[in-house]
């Protein structure tokens, strides 16, 4: 069976270096989960960076990183504070996370970013290019190495390329005002498989490489002289079994076991037992729809008088992307709005939104998702959303009701969820009283629908379903050379 390696922006672990102590710490992110069964079942390795600036780290630490590193099948691809600041904070996530989101005022088009671009999805190329063989499988993540797999075909072609983008692909007349259009292009047209979360994506891709390229498109098939490449949608998954789990065992748990999260929770439905939850999740990013969601709650307040006092918003915000200027000021207007809320509606027992600025322990996400009534998912642009997935894992009795912006890749899946457009604050208002005022047997009726599906296609469905993709892609191209 041939190796498949993995490649990505960040590896699965995090590192802590204490007294020359290094401490491997696992992701449990839903990535890094699904992949980790992938590269250890076939062998592989995974490429990435470690996530601390090489010139922080002497060079006997690096070593020393890097032989603990293999321990965990892991390669680390070094990079300095420079390169960091221009090719991810810089080009990644201030050039192509706002023009893939449709963002287009946020874009920055500086050449020095581009030229950093270029040059870091080199060096991650040539360090795989060091791991792999020809025969090989890699599979590349995610927008920040959308130049990697032509960079790894070009020298290697007996290598099968995947890859798969985490985040939207947007329509051609986005995409085009880029000066760099083709050449993303070009970088990503070096797979032999992309694969998109929805066949939205998978539909404005072939529209870019048609009209920017000029290439032959046959169903799902780009021809290109002697290659095929094969572009399908995958719709990533969660570990459901693990959410389901850990919610019944929330359940379970006594009450001195429990977390002081927990506990509190408890003593506020003892005070109201009439209150309900709302809960929201997401990394503050301007595409997460957040400052809407606040608006959207105002409204409902100020339309339903007859709630106040009884609905609280939980919003819990991971801190994201700091240095980037967009996302300091968005840090800023939720605050004020929070404030504004807070203020506007609230009394002495009574504060309307809960803000959270901070990453939570997964129990604690368990024990918000389990206790939370409506779940308030309302992105302007979202490749897919998790959260919505993990909402529904974990609600082992079956209640509970996710409000969903359809501008999310997972509305696909979800057509039990009330959908809203994020921009319409008047109709998320109208969807919260909706939520809020279901019949049990109704969100049950739903829920079950949903449960279901995002059981079937887990995040373990998710990846071997592209590795089956990899393998039909590698057998296809084989019979070509063969000719
Ligand atoms: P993200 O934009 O990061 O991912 P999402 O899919 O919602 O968005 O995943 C967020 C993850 O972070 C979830 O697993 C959630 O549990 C966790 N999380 C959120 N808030 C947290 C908190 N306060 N504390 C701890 N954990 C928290 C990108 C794309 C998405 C796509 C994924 C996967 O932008 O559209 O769904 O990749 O492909």
């Amino acid at each position: 069976m041939n190796r498949i390696h993995i490649v990505s922006n960040r590896l699965p672990v995090s590192i802590n270096v204490e007294n020359d102590n290094i401490e491997l710490i696992p992701s449990v992110g839903g990535l890094a989960t699904g992949m980790r069964s992938v590269y250890k079942e076939y062998n592989g390795k995974w490429i990435g960076w470690p996530g601390l600036p090489s010139d922080e780290l002497g060079d006997n630490l690096k070593t020393d990183i890097e032989e603990k590193l293999v321990e965990e099948d892991c390669v680390s691809v070094h990079l300095s504070k420079e390169e960091i600041d221009l090719y991810y904070d810089g080009f990644s996530n201030r050039t192509i996370w706002p023009l893939f989101h449709y963002f287009a005022q946020y874009i920055d088009y500086e050449p020095q970013l581009w030229d950093a671009f270029v040059k870091v999805n080199q060096k991650f190329a040539d360090k795989a290019l060091e791991t792999i063989e020809e025969g090989d499988t890699i599979w590349i993540h995610d927008y920040q190495l959308l130049l990697v797999p032509e960079m790894i075909k070009s020298k290697k072609p007996g290598v099968t390329v995947g890859f798969f983008l985490h985040i939207p692909f947007p329509s051609f007349e986005v995409f085009r005002i880029l000066p760099w259009r083709k050449e993303l292009i070009q970088g990503m047209l070096g797979a032999d498989l992309i694969g998109f979360h929805t066949f939205d994506y998978q539909r404005h891709f072939f529209s870019c490489v048609r009209r920017l390229m000029g290439y032959e498109i046959s169903f799902n098939e780009i021809h290109i002289e002697d290659r095929i490449i094969l572009v399908d949608s995958f719709p990533m998954g969660i570990d459901y079994d693990k959410f389901r789990d850990a919610a019944t065992q929330t359940f379970q748990k006594p009450l001195q076991e429990k977390s002081k999260l927990h506990r509190e929770l408890e003593k506020y439905f003892l005070v109201s037992p009439n209150r309900k939850l709302i809960l929201s999740i997401d990394r503050l990013d301007y595409s997460k729809g957040i400052p809407n969601r606040l608006q959207a709650f105002a409204k409902f307040l100020e339309e339903y008088p007859e709630f106040i006092g009884k609905v609280t918003l939980i919003m819990l915000a991971v801190p994201s992307r700091g240095t980037v200027e967009h996302y300091i000021n968005l840090k800023r207007e939720v605050e004020e709005l929070v404030g504004n809320v807070n203020g506007r509606f609230g009394s002495i027992n009574y504060t309307p939104v809960w803000y959270f600025y901070r990453s939570m322990p997964f129990e604690s996400l368990i024990e918000l998702y389990s206790s939370c009534d409506v779940a308030l998912v309302t992105p302007v642009r979202d490749g897919m959303n998790l959260v919505a997935k993990e909402y529904v894992a974990s609600r082992t009795n079956r209640t509970g009701v996710i409000i969903l912006s359809e501008m999310a890749g997972v509305s696909k899946e979800m057509g039990e969820a009330l959908m809203i457009n994020p921009n319409n604050t008047g109709e998320i208002a109208q969807s919260i009283y909706q939520a809020l005022t279901m019949p049990l047997d109704e969100q049950r009726e739903r829920m079950i629908y949903l449960q279901d599906r995002i059981k079937r296609y887990d995040v373990f469905k998710w990846s071997s379903e592209f590795v089956k993709s990899l393998r039909k892609v590698e057998k296809l191209q084989n019979s070509i050379y063969a000719k």
